[in-house]
């Protein structure tokens, strides 16, 4: 047998608050190294589970592994990602308190493969009855379609979820599963348009051409070849090796009906999805004055009839460009250019509001029709979009790191403030923690009239000469002096080398990125012209009357633009998140080849960084390493004194008193709070534990040969 101490050598600390070391990376790098060797992909600081992307299937994930974790105390088994799964479930039970799961991590490290193992895991180990069971269903059944619409094979993750998830499971008084609700976040449209070389556009396009059964794709006039398509052939990708599209397409239609969607509902959706297509394949010619016209009719004969929409009307709003100025409407011809991007912001805005669409319909079949769970618990699951870092950063990384800026300040916020509550509850002294707060960082991005949103809107706004890089010239004149902000123009020596003339630089609290402004005013406002507004909101198509209401075109206000949009609807999660309790699982890709088995240790250090993790440990080690209920840690170390073994009869307090003492413990190495013993050192635990694998071996050795007497 093993020894606890070449246990520890060989497989590390299964929570890294137990480093003797706890400061240094290496340390906890080389922790982490040792435990993926053996396959052991989790491990703890403290409460949160820091995840390593295996790239392969372990057996980990049995109904046997369900039942193991189910209803046992969080620290006395191996960690996992359903010990973290059962202890929000018991919490939600037992403290009736709402709690939520926030996973994170960069492009391809398994946050999305995280939140269907926790919903596996509830669907598994929650009781069930009929009507539970298709709530179940219909939970699970969610993923494939949403995959479908929102994920794409990207340079980093052949299934990269390309839009923001925060999913409610609901749970009754029994602890049933009874319903749910998904709210999604920035949907990655501009790929519907143009992918990157070695990317594709989103799955649902190749699933229905190369498993669309032929009278259906006759129906829409498709043919059975995606590289026949513009909207497909940008990223020279059609086949992905780990991707089966014709088994993708059966999954997504089984799921849809599962759902409730009915025959028709389905069809309008394909309408949809092929129409895009379709507008994919409109091209242009110039004539001699620089007008665009539409050269291909057939394309426009199509849309006519998948939408439901006038041919002739569609074909004159993509060539012409409709305002109303003083309450008459104008109409001006577009250039090639113009026509080009009026087409694919058609696109866009059809296939946004169509992902939209999806996801309401799918709330509305998750919705639980019952008044009796009106007070349903609930578990939040948050499977968002990672801190990015790219060669070329631009608006939608802005967005995205900015989301990240805010859950980071929430993850410390909550971490100090919990850590704060146990010693308060426990009456133990606080000791205070240094650490930094990035509140300074997010103020900088969304704070009212100064913040870098509300300066994008403004450039938005403004009538006349308003571009990109006036933009940039009023950030440099409004924030010009923040301390997380540069531009090349407030550069010193040291770092114009690096930085381009449209680029600002953001210190973010994970590092420095660089943003070029090419396209954010853009981006930003993202238009439609009125007249495409219109059409779409005189087609036949049922889901598309739902997407393009005609109130729209009476209201003369404009929209939100999009950072708008997304920083309140960032604002209205967090408070979501506030209101519950939360859980964490840091999710970490240990190469860029997708490949099992490698440990590449410059990428883990970066995402180490920020995600943050060492920080985390810091807050979770200032001032105990370890801290058990009374409860459990009698139950475990009891045998080590004679006072205690084999029961204690007295009061739990006094028996890890004397327990400790008997052990050796000096005063400053710990200390008993109202329920739970805290252990300053990690070394104090070890030579117990060690201890208790001594007196094991002693215990077997003398069964071993007290039985050798019997033979
Ligand atoms: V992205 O930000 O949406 O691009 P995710 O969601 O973090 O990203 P995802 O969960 O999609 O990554 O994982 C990427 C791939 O890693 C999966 O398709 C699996 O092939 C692989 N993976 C991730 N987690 C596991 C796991 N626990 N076991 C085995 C895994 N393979
Ligand atoms: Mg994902």
């Amino acid at each position: 047998m093993e020894s606890a101490l070449t246990a520890r050598d060989r497989v590390g600390v299964q929570d890294f608050v137990l480093l003797e070391n706890y400061t240094s990376e290496a340390a906890f790098i080389e922790n982490l190294r040792k435990r993926f060797k053996e396959n052991l992909i989790y491990t703890y600081i403290g409460s949160v589970l820091v995840s390593v992307n295996p790239y392969k299937d372990l057996e980990i994930y049995t109904k046997n592994h369900m039942e193991r974790y189910r209803g046992v105390n969080f620290y006395e088994v191996s960690p996992h990602i359903y010990a973290v799964s059962d202890n929000s479930y018991r919490s939600m039970r037992t403290e009736r308190k709402d709690q939520c799961i926030l996973i994170s991590g960069e492009s391809g490290a398994g946050k999305t493969e995280a939140s269907k193992k926790i919903l596996q895991y509830y669907a598994v180990t929650c009781p069930a009855s009929d009507q539970v069971e298709t709530v179940k269903d219909r939970l699970l059944q969610s993923n494939p379609v949403l995959e479908a619409f929102g994920n794409a094979k990207t340079l980093r993750n052949d299934n990269s979820s390309r839009f923001g998830k925060y999913m409610d499971i609901q749970f009754d008084f029994k602890g049933a599963p009874v319903g749910g609700h998904i709210l999604n976040y920035l949907l990655e449209k501009s790929r519907v348009v143009h992918q990157n070389h070695g990317e594709r556009n989103f799955h649902i396009f190749y699933q229905l051409i190369e498993g669309g059964e032929e009278d259906l794709l006759r129906r829409l006039g498709l043919e059975k070849n995606p590289q026949q398509y513009q909207y497909l052939v940008k990223g020279n990708c059609p086949k992905v090796s780990s991707i089966n599209d014709r088994s993708d397409w059966k999954v997504v239609r089984k799921a849809l009906s599962v759902i409730g969607f009915n025959e028709d509902e389905v069809e309008e959706l394909l309408n949809i999805i092929a129409s895009v297509l379709h507008l994919g394949n409109i091209q242009y010619g110039g004539e001699d004055s620089g007008n665009a016209y539409i050269t291909t009719d057939t394309q426009i004969k199509y849309l006519a009839r998948l939408l439901g929409v006038d041919g002739l009307v569609l074909k004159e709003a993509l060539t012409h460009k409709k305002i109303i100025a003083k309450g008459e409407e104008l109409k001006s011809p577009l250039n090639l250019e113009q026509a080009a991007s009026a087409r694919d912001a058609l696109s866009k805005a059809v296939y946004g509001r169509t992902f939209t669409w999806l996801v309401n319909k799918i709330n509305v079949s998750l919705a639980y029709k019952d008044d009796t769970y009106k007070n349903a618990s609930v578990i939040g699951l948050l499977d968002i979009y990672g801190f990015e870092v790219f060669q070329h950063n631009s608006f939608e990384q802005f967005c995205i790191n900015y989301c990240n800026e805010k859950l980071q300040q929430l993850f410390i916020e909550l971490t100090l403030k919990s850590e704060q509550d146990e010693y308060e509850a426990e009456g133990i002294t606080w000791e205070p923690v240094q650490y930094f707060n990035n509140k300074i960082i997010c103020d900088l991005v969304e704070e009212k009239f100064k913040g870098i949103i509300s300066i994008l809107d403004e450039e938005c706004l403004r009538p006349g000469d308003a571009s990109d890089i006036t933009f940039l010239e009023k950030l440099e004149n409004t924030v010009g002096g923040h301390a997380h902000l540069t531009t090349h123009k407030l550069a010193d020596g040291k770092t114009r080398k690096v930085m381009g003339r449209e680029e600002f630089r953001l210190l973010h609290y994970a590092g420095d990125v660089n943003y070029n402004v090419n396209g954010f005013l853009d981006k930003n406002n993202d238009l439609l012209f009125r007249n495409l507004k219109e059409v779409m909101c005189m087609s036949e198509n049922k889901i598309l009357t739902q997407c393009f209401d005609r109130a729209e075109l009476k209201d003369s206000k404009r929209p939100e633009t999009a950072a708008t949009q997304f920083k309140t609807s960032l604002a209205k999660l967090m408070e979501i998140l506030m209101s519950k309790e939360p859980s964490y699982v840091r999710c970490i890709k240990p190469n860029d080849a997708k490949q099992a088995g490698r440990f590449d240790e410059v990428l883990i250090r970066h995402q180490v960084k920020y995600l943050g993790l060492m920080e985390n440990l810091r807050v979770r080690r200032a001032g105990f390493a370890y801290r058990r209920h009374y409860e459990t840690f009698l139950q475990r170390y009891k045998s080590l004194c004679p006072e205690t073994w084999p029961s204690w009869q007295g009061k739990l307090a006094d028996g890890v008193s004397t327990l400790v003492k008997h052990l050796g413990y000096k005063p400053e190495e710990y200390k008993l709070g109202r329920s739970k013993i805290f252990i300053r050192f990690p070394k104090t635990l070890f030579a117990t534990e060690d201890a208790l694998e001594t007196r094991k071996h002693s215990l077997a050795s003398k069964l071993q040969s007290s039985w050798k007497g019997y033979r």
